[in-house]
């Protein structure tokens, strides 16, 4: 049996994903959480991890860095990578117009976390709310052409979960964040009902996001 561990921080954040996919595989795995002040003074200065930074998930020890590659291993070993050739494709691209988007946010996040100092406020009008529109325009196209409430073809995969994870989070400081997307908030509904995640959602470990 592979024995998986991934080592992140205990944040959901770009973490959470690769976690979601465990337990929606009924995989177990060993989830590994440094603590902030042991990444910086002890694991950090080994230089064991392949680019410096976390997530990393080892597979029989051997280590995988950089968190929607992670994501896209995992999905594809279980199964929640799109069916066919071009789905995985469609699904990939999901993944890549999400880091596209994930910049506008990333100031908010660390601002949440303590390692920036903006005013979160500021940040939600003028960079996280536009940023989301683009995105979750983009998001809906695909969900009004899918016939099943999925972003791409029949089943989960992990751009969903990438997606739903997104809403949760900003759902958490912006009450509001999808009331004008009812696409996003119905997958984002559908998603989190899924037997296995919600069971994972209601039991996994409190974190800030
Ligand atoms: N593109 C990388 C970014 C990795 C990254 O920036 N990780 C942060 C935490 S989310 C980290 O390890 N920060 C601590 C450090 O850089 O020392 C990914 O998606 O995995």
């Amino acid at each position: 049996m592979v024995k998986y561990r991934l080592i992140y921080f205990n944040l959901r954040a770009r973490g959470e994903v690769a976690r979601q996919l465990f337990a929606l595989a009924g995989e177990p795995f060993e989830d590994v959480r440094v603590e902030f002040d042991d990444w910086f003074s002890i694991v950090k200065p080994l230089g064991d991890m392949p680019f410096d930074a976390l997530p990393v998930l080892e597979v029989d020890g051997e280590k995988i860095a950089q968190s929607i590659t992670i994501a896209r291993f995992l999905a594809r070993t279980f199964g929640f990578a799109g069916k066919s050739n071009y789905e995985q494709a469609v699904v990939d691209s999901v993944a890549d117009q999400y880091s596209d988007f994930f910049p506008n946010v990333r100031p908010f996040l660390l601002t949440l976390l303590g390692f920036a100092n903006h005013d979160l406020d500021t940040l939600l009008v003028e960079k996280v709310r536009p940023a989301r529109d683009e995105f979750f325009a983009q998001m809906t196209k695909l969900l009004l052409a899918s016939e099943s409430g999925f972003l791409v073809g029949h089943t989960v995969t992990y751009a969903d979960l990438l997606l739903a994870e997104h809403v949760s989070t900003f759902k958490q400081y912006d009450p509001h964040y999808v009331r004008d997307w009812p696409e996003i908030q119905e997958h984002w509904a559908k998603v989190r009902a899924i037997p296995n995640l919600s069971k994972w959602i209601n039991d996994r470990p409190e974190s800030v996001y």
